[in-house]
């Protein structure tokens, strides 16, 4: 298919090779990208220079940062749980982190803005979680630190752009990550993968689904791949099931939300105990106190599988959203 190039560009082009400043270089090269119409004709052009333009960041940031890049890596847990955003640059990655948290991440049409993961909090049903925005996804940059910091993730959102080769996009994602030993729980089961890789929960964020002209590409998506991946469609933008992806990352992350109720009072019910699913009533008693755990002598549960204030053992399972009354 023939490129079709407006007169722009060649204007653009002329004044990025004569450009002579990294910083120079990388301005008039980001013009240049805005000047390329989005085409099947102009992928191959598109990605050479998004893989030029990699390049010169990546030569502007070692200049800048040399010594104290790895400590912004190293960030400290906070909340119930963490979820790394991860996936190749311009799919809205920082987007939605600004979002959905406090944090302000540079967000920019042009490619490659993050160079540093930035953490936010994330309060999903009262339960606190920690996101971290990350710098793309490189097959032309590795920094081994960024995969240090995927793999400290009790949840990746593997996010991907459906207006930009979707498909293509999760093969290189899925590409990268297994090839510094981190594979999506979804693929853990497929033969190719080692057992010395870590299997991290995945849910796959294709973002951009601004209305609804864009769900035939979603579907179309789903439908080519082989397995049923855990996968949700959004838009940043249009702020199109955000609320979901919320209870989705719990979901994922098998947490529930437990709410303690004192004999004879009313329930907190904006203070979730936050467990893993599978927790026992010996489990919430440990996280409301460790002397419980011990003194414990029976519970009543309102909630699911029960009837209102049932009695309940100490090893009876609990369900997210369960209400507790511990008797000691
Ligand atoms: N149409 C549309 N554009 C979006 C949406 N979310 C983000 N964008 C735009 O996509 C561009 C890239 O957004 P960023 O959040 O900077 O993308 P990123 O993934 O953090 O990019 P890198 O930092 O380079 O990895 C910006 O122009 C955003 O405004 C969305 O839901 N729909
Ligand atoms: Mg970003």
């Amino acid at each position: 298919m023939p490129a079709n190039l407006p007169p722009e560009y060649f204007a653009a082009e002329e004044k990025f090779r004569s450009a002579e400043s990294t910083s120079a270089k990388i301005h008039c090269l980001e013009e240049l990208i805005s000047t390329v119409p989005k085409h099947k004709g102009t992928d191959h052009l598109r990605a050479e220079l998004r893989r030029k333009l990699s390049r010169l960041k990546s030569e502007q940031h070692k200049k800048k940062n040399v010594g104290r890049h790895e400590s912004d890596f190293q960030i400290e847990k906070e909340g119930s749980g963490r979820i790394v955003v991860t996936g190749p640059t311009n799919v809205g990655k920082s987007s939605l982190v600004a979002q959905l948290t406090r944090a302000t991440p540079k967000i920019s049409d042009s490619p490659y803005t993050t160079w540093n993961p930035l953490p936010g909090m994330l309060n999903v049903q009262n339960v606190q979680l920690q996101l971290i925005d990350t710098p793309p996804l490189n097959p032309d940059f590795s920094q081994p630190e960024l995969f240090d910091l995927i793999r400290t993730a009790d949840l990746i959102l593997l996010m991907l752009d459906i207006q930009d080769f979707p498909i293509q996009q999760l093969a290189d994602s899925i590409a990268l990550l297994t090839k510094h030993h981190i594979t999506p729980e979804f693929l853990k089961n497929q033969p190719e993968n080692s057992n010395a890789s870590l299997s991290i929960p995945t849910l796959i964020v294709v973002n951009k689904v601004d209305n609804r002209s864009f769900m035939d590409d979603f579907n179309a998506f789903c439908e080519l791949e082989d397995i049923e991946l855990p996968v949700l469609p959004i838009s940043v933008l249009s702020q199109n099931n955000l609320d979901f992806l919320g209870s989705r990352c719990l979901e994922m992350m098998r947490l529930i939300r437990i709410f303690s109720k004192p004999p004879g009072k009313e329930p907190d019910l904006t203070q979730p105990y936050v467990l893993k699913s599978g927790a026992t009533v010996t489990d919430f008693a440990g996280k409301v106190h460790r002397d419980f755990v011990q003194n414990l002598k029976t519970a009543r549960v309102w909630g699911s599988g029960v009837y209102d204030g049932q009695m309940v053992g100490r090893d009876h399972l609990l369900n997210d959203g369960d209400i507790v009354e511990l008797h000691i």
